[in-house]
């Protein structure tokens, strides 16, 4: 959409953005949309199931209302027909079944393969243009099916995962070593679950490398803190979370309307031509991207550990396994 407005001499082209969040009354897709819709970068369509219709319709009002409150325009709309994603710049997928406490991420492989297929086929007929963004777990596998689903280039299609999980690492460092966790940085790589890869030698707190501030026992404390966070939070909340996911989704949204290039941990369709990484191909993985206005611009090389590539390595394995299960791989 363009909007043309006159300041004075000055001729204004504002281009107003688009994004649509499939799964938009769930948990993390409402969240997210209410994180977008206060940045006032787009508007935003929530789209769910025909019969979660009117309450699709009824959270999106709900958020339009907060927009009076924070003074925010963007305008909110609740739906389930895929005519209204049309021409989104933007289409976040946060649908499908989050596990519940004492199951695993891979647990929900196949049911979430098939809606994944279906929500797919859809963006490619009524927003072949779009950028997605995936969250839906398990999020590197059903990133692989929305790649071969909609055959977008892989500029086009990135996966939520490593910024929640960054952000839950920096939450415990920041606790440990008691400083802001504003000021730490770190990095985290391979599969969303167990056998992520939290790179020490790339953490620091404005950098100073952790291992300064930290003993070896400590470090280990707060990776593995961070690997069962998921899993600890949806015990104690019944379900997983969403209020830090919704974040997550929103500045990595940001990054690629308001082509920002800031670096995040994200699941990528890696095509083993990616600097520092072994040559892994074919299978969807973290690693440090930059988001644009292109999407993925770029994946950042990292010179790790050899302890750190082993780990990685062991971590891709993993995940090829779960890639081998899905339908779309074997065909
Ligand atoms: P939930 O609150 O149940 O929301 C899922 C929504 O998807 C519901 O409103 C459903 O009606 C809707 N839905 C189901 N099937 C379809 C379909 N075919 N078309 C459109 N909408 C549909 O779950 P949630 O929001 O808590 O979690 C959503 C997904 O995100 C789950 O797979 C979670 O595991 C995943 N998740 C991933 C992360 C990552 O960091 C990767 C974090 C948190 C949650």
């Amino acid at each position: 959409m363009t909007y043309t407005g006159r300041l004075g001499h000055l001729s204004l082209i504002y281009m107003k953005h688009k994004v649509s969040v499939i799964g938009g009354a769930g948990n993390v897709g409402s969240s997210a949309v209410l994180e977008i819709a206060r940045r006032d970068i787009a508007d935003v369509v929530m789209l769910d199931l025909e019969v979660v219709r009117e309450k699709t319709m009824g959270k999106a009002n709900d958020t339009s209302q907060a927009g009076s409150i924070l003074g925010y325009s963007s305008v909110v709309t609740g739906t389930s027909d895929y005519e209204d994603v049309k021409d989104s710049d933007v289409v976040i997928i946060t649908a499908g079944l989050p596990r519940k406490p004492g199951m695993s991420r891979d647990d929900l492989l196949e049911i979430n393969e098939k809606i994944i297929t279906e929500i797919s086929e859809n963006i490619r007929k009524y927003a072949p243009d779009s950028k997605i963004i995936i969250v839906t777990n398990p999020i590197d596998a059903m990133n692989y099916v929305v790649h071969k689903v909609t055959g977008f280039p892989n500029e086009r299609v990135i996966g939520m995962a490593g910024e929640l999980d960054t952000a839950r690492f920096r939450d415990f460092l920041s606790k440990k070593i008691n400083v802001s966790r504003k000021d730490i940085d770190v990095t985290i790589l391979g599969t969303h679950g167990d056998q992520m890869v939290p790179v020490l030698e790339a953490s620091s707190v404005r950098g100073i490398g952790i291992s300064n501030l930290l003993s070896d026992e400590e470090m280990e404390e707060c990776v593995q803190k961070t690997v069962s966070a998921g899993g600890d939070l949806t015990k104690m909340i019944g379900t997983s979370a969403w209020i830090a996911p919704g974040v997550a989704i929103s500045e990595m949204v940001a990054s690629i309307l308001l082509d920002q290039k800031r670096v995040f941990s994200a699941s990528v369709l890696m095509t083993g031509n990616e600097e520092g990484y072994g040559g892994v191909r074919d299978v969807c993985i973290g690693v440090p991207v930059v988001l644009g206005k292109n999407g993925l611009e770029r994946v950042l090389p990292i010179r790790m550990n050899p302890g750190t590539m082993e780990k990685f390595k062991a971590s891709v394995a993993k995940e090829i396994e779960k890639r081998d299960k899905l339908k779309v791989f074997k065909g």
